[in-house]
């Protein structure tokens, strides 16, 4: 369960799984949007987050629910700039879910302590070079497109093979740009060109994810496989407010699997989750 160089030693010494909160400063995200609309609400989520246990709290200032459009770069930085800044400023970790170098560049500067980029550097060609000039810690998560196309982009052969050997070029490519290696987090990016039987495949097999050596984030919180695991007897997929404890259940058994981190949006369950998979771990 080793984690990316360049953590801030408090995150880096951690013994179990992260957990890393969301906080989603977008009108439109799927199950948080718009619930947020300004600045200081948005600060007293992120640090209700990080006292309910949140070791880390995830700032996004774009959408990528599945037929989302692109904001404008202005725009993503009007939206979590005061959020970054307000949550530094009371001693918060945040990291920034950003597809964009310059939205990246100003958060890091401001003391974001890690960047999560969806695209993994596929999105904008300055994250790359822009990465090979900094130390912070890089989430790559496995990516095939916009959102707004990339439900059409979900068909595979074999899933988990795909997946590890998209995001093995994905970490050529971090190296050929000089970007060390041992900073970079892998995600699967579940619900990201993925259909339900798709997030399981890969979820069953996070070995094969894993053996590409980095550690690996998972985030299944609310998506739509998990409300239609639990669909109600008419087929009606289950509400994502009503997804939390089967949220917890993949974190327990991620966790046990050796996951790096977890990326939920309610964090008590989770935390509880990932304390039960140590203390499983380590009588096992
Ligand atoms: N999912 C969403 C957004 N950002 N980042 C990573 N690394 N992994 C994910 O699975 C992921 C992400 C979409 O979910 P949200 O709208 O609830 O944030």
């Amino acid at each position: 369960m080793h984690g990316p160089r360049g953590l801030p030693p408090a995150l880096a010494e951690l013994d179990r799984t992260l957990v890393m909160g969301i906080l989603n400063v977008t009108p439109d995200s799927f199950s948080d949007g718009g619930r947020w609309p300004d600045a200081r609400s948005a600060v007293e989520q992120g640090v209700r987050l990080h006292a309910d246990g949140a070791d880390i709290v995830d700032i996004g200032g774009e959408s990528t629910r599945p037929g989302a459009s692109r904001i404008s770069g202005h725009e993503e930085l009007d939206r979590v700039m005061p959020v970054v800044e307000g949550l530094v400023a009371q001693g918060v970790p945040v990291s920034i879910d950003t597809m964009r170098a310059e939205v990246a560049d100003a958060c890091v500067t401001a003391g974001a302590v890690l960047v999560n980029d969806v695209s993994g550097g596929r999105a904008d060609p300055g994250m790359l070079p822009w990465l090979a000039t900094c130390e912070v810690p890089y989430v790559a998560m496995h990516w095939r497109g916009p959102s707004d196309v990339m439900e059409d982009l979900a068909t595979y052969g074999d899933v988990v093979t795909e997946v590890r050997d998209e995001l093995a070029a994905r970490l050529d490519a971090l190296g050929a740009a000089g970007v060390d290696i041992a900073r970079v987090v892998l995600d699967p990016g579940l619900g990201f060109a993925k259909r339900s039987p798709h997030n399981w495949a890969v979820l069953r097999d996070l070995d094969s994810l894993a053996s590409l050596g980095c550690p690996l984030l998972i985030g299944a919180s609310r998506k739509r496989f998990l409300g239609d695991l639990l669909a109600h007897d008419d087929g009606e997929p289950r509400p994502f407010e009503e997804r939390d404890a089967a949220g917890d259940a993949v974190t327990a058994l991620a966790a046990f699997a050796g996951v790096w981190g977890v990326r939920v949006h309610e964090v008590r369950g989770s935390r509880d989750a990932v304390l039960v998979a140590r203390a499983w771990r380590e009588t096992s």
